[in-house]
């Protein structure tokens, strides 16, 4: 064989000029070829014991990124990227909630099963239309007082459970966190709550997906689970006013939830030719400007499920399944309170004291910072904790709605 090859490059060598090329290309390539081999065998876990001697950049490089993800960067010379740890979403060894409540908050075995098929479950009502007068009340309150959380921060209404009683009674209320156990289990911590108040004429948001939120790092992951492959992190969404197509209500991708997908850089925000309202989320709304990247999921119109809520209703789902959210059309704001919870055994913010989310160009002094315990008990202790804030008159009885 080798003998064969030999012959052939002695008879293909097509004379002193080619080779003159194949010199060059020689001499340009094998650097790279190097480099990348080196970097493939620091960055193998087979070296893990190293891994601690690297610099900052390259040891959590190391340990977010796995082949897969170093491969398709390398190979694509930079055009293709996994903006988020590389993992599969497994099925749980049984579809029975994980706790059992009241009958009115309780999933079903076939809930929890077609949660687990889509990567996302809702409509859910948690306040009936006169409760929300008061909730609404209380949370625009909020909007109007400064963040004692980031103070120096452009956005102040990121992590606001932290200091503003309104929203940690919101978010405690055990209608949501009753549900959230029986997916996640018993012991829940709050991490990161966000408003996503999308005015009148604001943009789309653009289909994306996050597993441990690598992407605003871009090399290291923000949360570290025991076991990528499992549940262990969910996003609630609650409609502060109605949400409806023309203000811009979520959009899902059902099934999406069980690959991280690769990204190709720029596109125009989808592939291939999907149906109108892909292509309408897949815009060049905020997230597809600021990361300049494009999702490569073909996207058929069966995938795709719109998710209008009525004010005081929530969805709650898995990050990892696709979703965005098209223009506001209309006169009124789309406002969604969001908040986003973790099992006890996922460490947040790793030896990090001011968190980059670089798609953005957004920084956060985490001084202030901490999770909440919003059920159950801590046995793993490895986050940083706060004391939820306590409203005053805590007047707002829980709703039998379901
Ligand atoms: O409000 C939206 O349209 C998007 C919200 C979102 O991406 C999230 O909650 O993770
Ligand atoms: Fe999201």
């Amino acid at each position: 064989m080798e003998k064969h090859y030999d012959a052939v490059g002695t008879v293909d060598s097509g004379g002193p000029k080619l080779e003159g090329v194949r010199g060059k290309i020689r001499a340009k390539v094998k650097p790279k070829v190097i480099f990348c081999i080196i970097l493939f065998v620091a960055l193998t876990k087979r070296l893990k014991f190293l891994h601690k001697h690297y610099p900052y950049k390259i040891r959590e490089l190391a340990r977010s990124w796995d082949s897969k993800m170093l491969w398709t960067f390398v190979f694509s010379r930079g055009t293709r990227v996994f903006m988020d740890q590389n993992c599969v979403m497994k099925d749980p060894p049984t579809f029975q909630p994980l706790i059992k409540t009241r009958p009115e908050w309780q999933f079903t075995e076939a809930d929890i099963r077609t949660f687990y098929r889509d990567g996302f479950i809702g409509p859910i009502t948690l306040w009936t239309p006169e409760e929300m007068v008061e909730i609404r009340r209380k949370v625009d309150s909020v909007m109007e007082r400064p963040s004692k959380v980031y103070p120096t921060a452009q956005n102040q209404y990121r992590d606001r459970y932290i200091d503003a009683p309104e929203f940690w009674e919101v978010i405690s209320m055990p209608q949501l966190n009753e549900r959230l156990a029986q997916l996640l289990g018993p012991d829940l911590l709050v991490w990161r709550s966000q408003i996503f108040n999308k005015k009148s004429g604001d943009p789309e948001i653009t289909w994306h997906q996050a597993s441990t939120y690598m992407a605003e790092q871009r090399i290291k992951a923000t949360l570290e689970p025991k076991n990528l492959s499992e549940l262990f992190q969910l996003t609630t969404w609650i409609a502060i006013d109605d949400a409806y197509y023309e203000n811009g209500c979520m959009h899902f991708l059902k099934g999406t939830h069980r690959k991280m997908w690769s990204m190709q850089k720029g596109g125009s925000g989808y592939i291939g030719n999907p149906p109108e309202l892909a292509k309408i989320i897949g815009g060049q709304g905020r997230f597809a400007k600021a990361s300049g990247l494009t999702l490569e999921v073909p996207i058929t119109a069966d995938m795709i499920v719109p998710m209008p809520l009525k004010s005081g209703q929530c969805v709650i789902f898995t990050e990892r399944c696709i979703h965005g959210s098209p223009p506001n059309n209309s006169p009124n704001r789309r406002f969604g309170f969001v908040f986003r919870t973790i099992k006890t055994s996922v460490q947040v913010y790793r030896e990090e004291s001011i968190h980059e989310v670089t798609y953005l160009r957004e920084k956060y002094d985490l001084n202030n910072w901490g999770c909440a315990l919003l059920r159950g008990e801590d046995k793993y202790h490895l986050n940083r904790m706060i004391k939820p804030p306590v409203y005053q008159q805590p007047e707002l009885a829980t709703s039998s709605a379901r």
